[in-house]
């Protein structure tokens, strides 16, 4: 299997962590996308992912796999026994419920925070991005203003359960935290009084499959490129 991705990017570590809990990362050949200079808008990215984003999962006979949620169902299931994205329709269907507010109201949120309301991804990328249109700005901060709205409301899940799907860790913790990650590179904390959230994210920082991991952190290429 190859994984096109870039190191230390949110939606790529969502996939990293994927791998490690699953005992998987022998198996995958990592090639880097550069996305700071705009390789994955080109035609040769583009033919493997029109969407022009990261990651992209290749399978040995060709199948291209992109979109977190069907990667990590297809990685969590390749063993036959599933613990990221649900055993049982019950549990599949919450994780999919969950999974679908942490990419609306966190993941692609913060996403278009940073790239409408910050520098985003530089000069490059930014020629993608319709950097003529007069009301992004204000548009950005609306993602903002609904990227902690979402917070807040993972923070009440999150007082009477342990992980954000109910009592075991999935594929919607990952994506949560990897959400904190974009938000930490954009400038956006979690607000003081989202106390269960904040010792959520401590426990999840300390799992193996998180903790002093390689590829969860920006090349120092892309951190100076970057201006971070
Ligand atoms: N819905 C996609 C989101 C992927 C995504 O937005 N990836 C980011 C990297 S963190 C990207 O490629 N951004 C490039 C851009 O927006 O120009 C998924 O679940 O994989």
């Amino acid at each position: 299997m190859k994984i096109y991705d870039t190191p230390g990017f949110p939606n790529p570590a969502r996939i990293r962590i994927v791998l490690a809990e699953k005992g998987l990362d022998a198996q995958v050949q990592f090639i880097k996308v550069d996305l700071v200079g705009a390789e994955h808008k080109q035609a040769a990215f583009l033919a493997k992912n029109p969407t022009g984003v990261v990651p992209v999962l290749e399978l040995d006979d060709g199948t291209l796999l992109t979109e977190t949620i069907a990667i990590a169902t297809y990685l969590d299931n390749l063993d036959g026994k599933p613990t990221l994205t649900g055993a049982t329709p019950r549990e599949r269907a919450i994780i999919l419920m969950m999974h679908k507010r942490a990419d609306d109201q966190l993941i692609d949120a913060i996403g278009a925070y940073f790239h409408f309301g910050t520098q985003g991804l530089g000069t490059q990328v930014l020629p993608h991005k319709s950097p003529e249109w007069a009301g992004r700005k204000e548009w950005a901060d609306r993602q903002r203003d609904k990227y902690i709205k979402g917070l807040r409301d993972f923070n009440e899940v999150l007082k009477s359960q342990p992980y954000l799907a109910g009592q075991q860790f999935s594929i919607v913790d990952i994506s949560t935290f990897a959400a904190l990650i974009h938000a930490d590179f954009s400038g956006i904390a979690i607000p003081d009084d989202c106390e269960a959230l904040i010792a959520w994210r401590a426990k999840v920082a300390e799992r193996a499959s998180v903790k002093n991991r390689s590829g969860l952190a920006l090349d120092a290429d892309d951190l100076r490129r970057l201006g971070l």
